[in-house]
């Protein structure tokens, strides 16, 4: 797929969506959103893609946040349209039936840790730095910040990365939840798409089912989430890859998945 600001790749089931606006620390303007939006929901709609990787262009930034000169001037309503298709557009990655990876390969600030946390799997370059700056002009995060960094990393972590717009680094995001692995930087997409690969054999259904029950059920009184965890579980068995990787256990073998 071409597009102006990304670099698509497809290669043995993993997608990688390379951001690609380096002279911005790829900074997400409208038309970048656009852009992410279009290829999140292409790796929906193609069933070659079995797992997703999000990254950014360069050896310094992975997303600097929401592009400033394009809010400076904004009024409210326009705020808002841009909020909402961000909203939309990160919504979309964190429900996206297949699993999708963030490489964090340098400044995560503001929507960058925002997109950053849409994703699954967070694995950070040495070099990587998070934060949520907006207090720092005059804003607070409207992507989704206020309530996934809580989630992540409890209320007080968050309250304090919020109200005070301090970076961490990887080391200290790992500390804290925020981050699942830390890496060299020049070992960083080699190790996520080493990943990437492992998850693409995976049963397909089954790593769909887990993610679902996962974000769904997270918001839900314990008995309804249950209750749904069992309805994705029940749905496993009406898969060939249930009955492939139970005979395979049983006849000591490795499973031919076949992604149905
Ligand atoms: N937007 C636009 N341009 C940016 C951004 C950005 N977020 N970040 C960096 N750039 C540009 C700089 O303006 C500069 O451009 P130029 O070369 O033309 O002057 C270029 O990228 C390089 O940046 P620096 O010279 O500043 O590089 P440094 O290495 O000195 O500093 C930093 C790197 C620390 C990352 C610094 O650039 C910085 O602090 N950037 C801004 C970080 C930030 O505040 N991010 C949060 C933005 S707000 C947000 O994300 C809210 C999300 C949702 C809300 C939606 C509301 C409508």
């Amino acid at each position: 797929m071409e597009f102006k600001n990304l670099l698509y790749e497809l290669d043995g089931g993993v997608v990688t969506i390379t951001i690609n606006r380096p002279k911005a620390l790829n900074a997400l303007n409208s038309e970048v959103m656009g852009e992410i939006n279009a290829a999140v929901t292409a790796c929906g709609k193609d069933d070659a893609v079995k797992a997703v990787i999000i990254t950014g262009a360069g050896e310094k930034s992975f997303v600097a946040g929401a592009d400033i000169s394009q809010m400076v001037d904004m009024k409210p309503q326009q705020a808002m349209a841009f909020m909402e298709f961000g909203i939309e557009t990160f919504r979309l990655i964190e429900t996206l039936p297949k699993p999708v990876i963030a490489a964090v390969n340098g400044f995560a600030l503001g929507g960058g840790t925002e997109l950053a946390m849409s994703c699954d799997f967070r694995f950070a370059s040495e070099n990587a730095r998070f934060g949520q700056p907006e207090i720092l002009i005059g804003l607070i995060p409207g992507w989704g910040g206020t309530q996934r960094l809580a989630r992540l990393v409890g209320m007080g972590r968050a309250k304090e990365l919020i109200m005070a717009g301090d970076q961490i680094n990887a080391q200290r995001a790992y500390e804290i939840g925020l981050v699942n692995k830390v890496f060299p930087l020049d070992q960083l997409l080699p190790e996520t798409k080493k990943f990437a690969a492992k998850l693409a054999t995976l049963p397909g259904f089954a790593l769909k089912m887990a993610k679902h029950a996962i974000n769904f059920g997270y918001d839900l009184a314990l008995d309804n989430a249950m209750r749904l965890e069992t309805q994705c579980c029940a749905q496993c068995f009406s898969t060939d890859d249930q009955k492939e990787g139970m005979r395979a256990f049983l006849e000591k073998r490795k499973p031919q998945f076949k992604g149905c």
